[in-house]
């Protein structure tokens, strides 16, 4: 499968991204909404149809290639986005989202059994970052949040790391420069900065736009529905916007910031917020793999040939909790969990594979098959991790001594010992406590 780097031009074209952009309209409706967009006590505002979408299924403006049935859709504004996948590529996508989805099962087992602290399903967002992730080239950078585990994985990523986060055994997880793809970002927002600075210093070093789309660098940013409602966030874009800076903003619109929904976070659909800050936005079927990724592809294209910054909505919807601490029965309907499984991404890739006569029962069997041992093998390697000496957290927090951590560190050792003396720790303390014991002593 090459990766197409045809540049577009603003406004050049139909099919660029800021000629597509600036064709969107604001009219509309709403028709029906998330269950909870009707906590929204009526004003004269808020029943002023202009400013009224439906939020709940993506409207004219979502780029769709496949549709939920698996059907096929010409686009002559995106096809050329993705003429060169053959069917093997097709079954590749297939493969990667079941394993993706099956890899995120494994993650929910394991914090159910205690094994890891918290677990944040992708579910449903699985063609989302395939998609996505399948538009980069090696050279881009990629500055995820914490749900970003398929992503990580078809990075390159070993997906034993993030696991590994989730347990606390360590506290990076791996290194950024392996596979450009850097470290998990749990304060909402926070690394559309760094993906925005990353990009400005390419620009400076004048490691984008030099017409070389095979080396020149593009970042690619991804946020939530809720993260838009950040100050960090519209920060970077004004920075991004002013700059310049070769970044996509790609936007996982999951429809739910925890119990928060998106009718909460946004008067207009999330992709139209990029015109303000001088920009284009796209929203597209963040369900449909080949869809997100033609849309990312050109994105990251003009990123890459300098010409600032996009905003990519993926419309899909995070079928599970937000994360394994949260219910989200107390705050949105079955029915609507019902209405978006009707979406769902691996059925309708499978559902194409199959009207092509392009796989089989076979095929579909050893990819259940690879997934499953896939799982197991990232369970077992997750199991025969040591424990860290708990001492080691203090590692590599500062460059240079701080006399606050110091005082903090020695309670910790004080603390710990303590324990070893009366005898009443568990068997993992104990072995850290006497290790850092021992360790003070020496
Ligand atoms: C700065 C900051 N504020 C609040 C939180 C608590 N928090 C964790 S996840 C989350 C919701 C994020 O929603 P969204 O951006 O839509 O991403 P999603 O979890 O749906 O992928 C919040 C508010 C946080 N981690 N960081
Ligand atoms: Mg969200």
């Amino acid at each position: 499968m090459s990766d197409h780097t045809v540049v577009t031009t603003p406004g050049s074209t139909p099919e660029s991204p800021r000629s597509s952009a600036s064709g969107s309209t604001t009219s509309g409706s709403r028709t029906s909404g998330p269950a909870s967009a009707s906590a929204h006590p009526p004003t004269a505002r808020s029943t002023d149809p202009r400013l009224h979408r439906d939020l709940s299924r993506g409207g004219p403006e979502m780029v769709q290639l496949l549709t939920p049935a698996g059907q096929r859709v010409p686009d002559p504004a995106w096809d050329r986005w993705i003429d060169d996948l053959t069917p093997d590529d097709l079954r590749g996508f297939y493969r990667d989202l079941v394993i993706v989805r099956r890899y995120d099962s494994e993650g929910h087992a394991l914090q159910r059994q205690g094994e890891l602290g918290l677990w944040p399903s992708l579910k449903g967002q699985e063609a989302a970052q395939i998609g996505a992730a399948a538009a980069l080239r090696d050279q881009d950078h990629v500055f995820p949040t914490y749900r970003e585990h398929g992503v990580a994985y078809a990075r390159g990523v070993d997906p034993l790391s993030p696991l590994a986060v989730w347990r606390g055994t360590t506290t990076g997880g791996w290194d950024p420069d392996e596979h450009n793809f850097h470290l998990f970002t749990v304060v909402i927002g926070a690394q559309t900065l760094h993906a925005t600075g990353y990009a400005m210093g390419v620009r400076l070093d004048g490691a984008c736009a030099t017409g070389h789309p095979e080396t020149d660098v593009a970042t690619l940013a991804f946020l939530g529905d809720g993260a838009t409602a950040q100050g960090d966030v519209n920060e970077a874009f004004v920075y991004a916007a002013a700059f310049d800076a070769p970044v996509v903003f790609f936007v996982q619109n999951n429809q739910w910031a925890i119990s928060a929904p998106v009718t909460k976070q946004t008067r207009v659909p999330l992709y139209q917020r990029a015109a303000g800050f001088g920009f284009p936005g796209l929203r597209v079927d963040g369900n449909d793999v080949l869809a997100v990724l033609a849309v990312t592809r050109a994105a990251l294209a003009e990123a890459r040939s300098g010409q600032g910054p996009l905003l990519v909505e993926a419309f899909t919807y995070r079928m599970g909790a937000h994360t394994t601490a949260d219910d989200p029965t107390r705050y949105r309907s079955a029915e609507e969990v019902e209405a978006w499984a009707d979406r769902d991404p691996i059925a309708r890739l499978r559902a194409h594979l199959v009207a092509q006569g392009w796989a089989d029962g076979a095929f579909f069997a050893e990819v259940d098959a690879a997934a499953d041992a896939f799982a197991a093998d990232v369970r077992a390697r997750l199991l025969a991790l040591p424990d860290p000496d708990p001492s080691t957290m203090w590692d590599h927090v500062y460059a240079e001594d701080h006399p606050v951590m110091a005082a903090e560190q020695a309670a910790q050792a004080e603390y710990l010992a303590s324990f070893v003396e009366d005898g009443t720790v568990e068997d993992g303390v104990e072995d850290g406590a006497v290790g850092h014991a021992e360790g003070q002593e020496a």
